[in-house]
């Protein structure tokens, strides 16, 4: 236990602002430098060390659960005056809290947990934010270090289980390393390319005494993020810019955790470019802005996915070309030039050969590009995109994202996520899951804002939305947070209501209840001949002998929170009214919607983005002139056109042809 005179004894000054060379977009990072000058040190335990670091980091909240080897870091985090510990229920739990914290403030999330099963616990959510670069601090109990190797209980070796999904992990076994670990772990989590550092530290480094000393500088030898990019590169890049005929800016989830949405909103004005926001990126250029086609990839929008098909440049932002994105590589945007910016050299030209690479944050590349756009219009470059923007325009009119309501009454998914996104408005912050449910919020919902979207997109976790919008709530109380998901996910992770109700975090969450793990039906469907093996999972929708497995509503009240239930279109308003009103409290909503609505469009896994089908067994003919379109205009109602349920729910192939 600390000791009184700990407690009080003078702590570090302000940390200075980072050196230049050094990239910092995110949070702790841009204060948490080390101090130029290093105070004395003070005798204490490495224990109470980690946690006087932790308070030297600016840590506001930990997500975590204790056990016996991170045992003694517990007991002087009782004490500390500025570090928050939430003891969640599960520690995939506390890491993903840690990722929606992370995501909603722009800082570093912190999530702690014992050794062995503790420490197995988070691998999930460490390998989450290492695919989708959050920048993580998590802190693990090892065994004593005389015991490291010996199959002690609950030993794992986390460090060598971790070290493809980190970006960097660290053992500690003398306590006097723990400071500088600390400092060093949160530097790397949030410079650079963003991502998820583990600190494993054994039993007796935190037990032991030690000398705190917060470090006066950082010595990473071959670590420098380069974030500057090279002047020569980005004048190439706008001289094509200038001149492409069929631009488009692929917008990847790199200009979000940069934060240059507003250097990105410039660029977009200057040249007049189509812009495609990935899943990962959504919010990044608002949703209403004329210039945002929308989402690319596997479920993107038709106008986003042709116009990377049909591009002459690409001008690929903090994107890496994922494979959802791309389609079949070898037929992705067969004739555009590719301009690449990512902080990330190894993103470059990974999956995509590259003909002007940038290495740089993207805050700074934006930056420079403006001007540089700005002077090849001065030297009067300028591509006419009369046509371009006619063809876009023409696809948007043709193939606006839409959905059938079903014909038995039953709510459409589409609708229930459309109308929460409405009436929730854009100031709100959505969580999703994995799944259709993901897909939908991702296409129905307007993104306005940066920050207003957080989801699993590069290793799609289920369980992800419910810690995750406790995270998001937590690091901005102030914003009504919703989390969308399936009833798949939501049983995966629902126990971190109990979290949220008894620490005062009143999120929201929608549960999509297709009474199915309606993702992976829905390939089933298309590419398995209906035979649902092992999908159903009798949640609601289909509701047999008067039972509801669980039954989310008491579910809900048993974890103190609100439950309600809505399963007509029209008690939907008033039920997410209802849901809205309640503040105190979080808020769990079952609703049970038809369990055959599919995600469309859909780019099939593998097959060219070419492929695209708007509904099933339609696919928008690009090249033809536009009176000879097979999809009247007046067809293409915000249903799709001429899009219905058959009588089985499904959308019948021959009927659309
Ligand atoms: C942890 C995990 N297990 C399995 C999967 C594979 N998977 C992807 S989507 C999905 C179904 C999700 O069902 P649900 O949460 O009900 O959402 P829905 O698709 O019905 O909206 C599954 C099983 C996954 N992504 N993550």
């Amino acid at each position: 236990m600390a000791s009184a005179d700990q407690r009080t004894a003078p702590r570090p000054g302000p940390r200075p602002a980072p050196p230049a060379h050094s990239q910092v977009t995110v949070g702790q990072a841009r204060t948490a430098a080390p101090a130029q000058t290093e105070e004395p040190g003070e005798a204490m335990t490495g224990a109470q060390s980690l946690v006087r670091s932790l308070e030297a980091a600016e840590v506001e909240v930990v997500f975590g659960i204790p056990g016996g080897a991170i045992l003694p870091a517990y007991d002087p985090l009782l004490d500390s005056p500025t570090v928050r510990h939430i003891l969640v229920r599960h520690e995939q739990g506390a890491g993903h809290a840690a990722q929606g914290y992370a995501q909603a403030t722009g800082r570093v999330g912190v999530c702690m947990a014992t050794s062995g099963p503790g420490a197995t616990n988070l691998v999930t959510a460490i390998a989450d934010a290492h695919m989708d670069s959050v920048p993580m601090v998590a802190i693990t109990g090892q065994v004593s270090s005389a015991a490291i190797g010996t199959d002690a209980f609950q030993e794992a070796d986390i460090v060598g289980m971790t070290m493809p999904v980190t970006k960097h992990n660290f053992l500690v076994t003398d306590p006097d390393d723990i400071p500088r670990t600390i400092a060093e772990a949160f530097h790397i989590a949030g410079t650079g390319r963003p991502g998820p550092v583990l600190v494993d530290i054994a039993k007796d480094a935190l037990q032991a005494r030690t000398t705190f000393h917060w470090p006066a500088r950082l010595d990473l030898p071959g670590y420098r993020p380069t974030t500057t990019p090279h002047r020569r590169q980005v004048r190439e890049a706008a001289k094509l810019l200038a001149a492409a005929e069929r631009p488009v800016l692929y917008v990847g989830g790199g200009v979000l955790k940069a934060r240059a949405a507003a250097e990105l909103a410039e660029l977009v004005e200057l040249s007049g470019a189509p812009v495609v926001t990935t899943l990962m990126a959504r919010g990044a250029l608002p949703d209403s802005h004329p210039s945002n086609l929308g989402m690319p990839g596997m479920h993107g929008t038709v106008a986003a996915v042709t116009a990377l098909q049909k591009a002459d440049l690409l001008v690929a932002l903090g994107s890496r070309f994922d494979d959802r994105v791309t389609g079949k590589l070898s037929s992705f945007a067969p004739d555009a030039a590719v301009v690449h910016a990512d902080v990330d050299p190894a993103e470059i030209g990974k999956n995509r050969v590259v003909d002007v690479p940038i290495v740089g944050d993207a805050r700074e590349v934006l930056a420079e590009l403006v001007p540089a756009l700005r002077a090849e219009h001065a030297e009067g470059s300028r591509a006419d995109l009369t046509t371009w923007w006619r063809q876009l325009d023409q696809l948007r009119r043709t193939y606006p994202l839409g959905y059938a309501e079903a014909e038995d009454g039953s709510l459409a998914p589409q609708r229930v996520i459309a109308r929460l996104g409405e009436i929730a408005g854009p100031e709100a912050i959505y969580v999703s899951g994995v799944g259709q449910h993901q897909m939908w919020a991702a296409q129905f919902i307007g993104y306005e804002r940066p920050g207003s979207w957080i989801n699993s997109g590069g290793l799609g976790t289920m369980g992800f939305a419910v810690p995750a919008a406790m995270g998001a709530k937590v690091g901005d109380p102030d914003r009504v947070v919703w989390a969308v998901d399936g009833d798949g996910c939501f049983q995966m992770t629902n126990q971190e209501l109990a979290t949220c109700a008894l620490n005062g975090i009143p999120i929201k969450v929608a549960v999509i209840n297709n009474s199915s793990l309606g993702m992976v039906r829905q390939w089933q469907t298309l590419f398995y001949e209906g035979r649902y093996s092992n999908t159903d999972l009798h949640t609601g929708a289909a509701v047999e002998m008067g039972r509801r497995i669980p039954d989310f509503v008491k579910l809900a009240d048993a974890y103190g929170c609100v439950g309600l239930r809505c399963e007509r279109p029209e008690d939907l308003d008033a039920t997410i009214e209802a849901a809205m009103a309640v503040t105190d409290r979080p808020v769990v909503v079952d609703f049970v919607v038809h369990r055959d609505a599919m995600v469309w469009p859909m780019v099939a896994a593998g097959v060219s983005n070419d492929e695209i089908q708007y509904v099933r067994g339609i696919s928008p003919e690009w090249d033809r002139d536009e009176e000879t379109s097979t999809v009247d205009d007046d067809a293409a109602t915000p249903a799709g056109p001429g899009v219905a349920f058959d009588g089985d729910g499904l959308h019948d192939e021959e009927e659309q042809r």
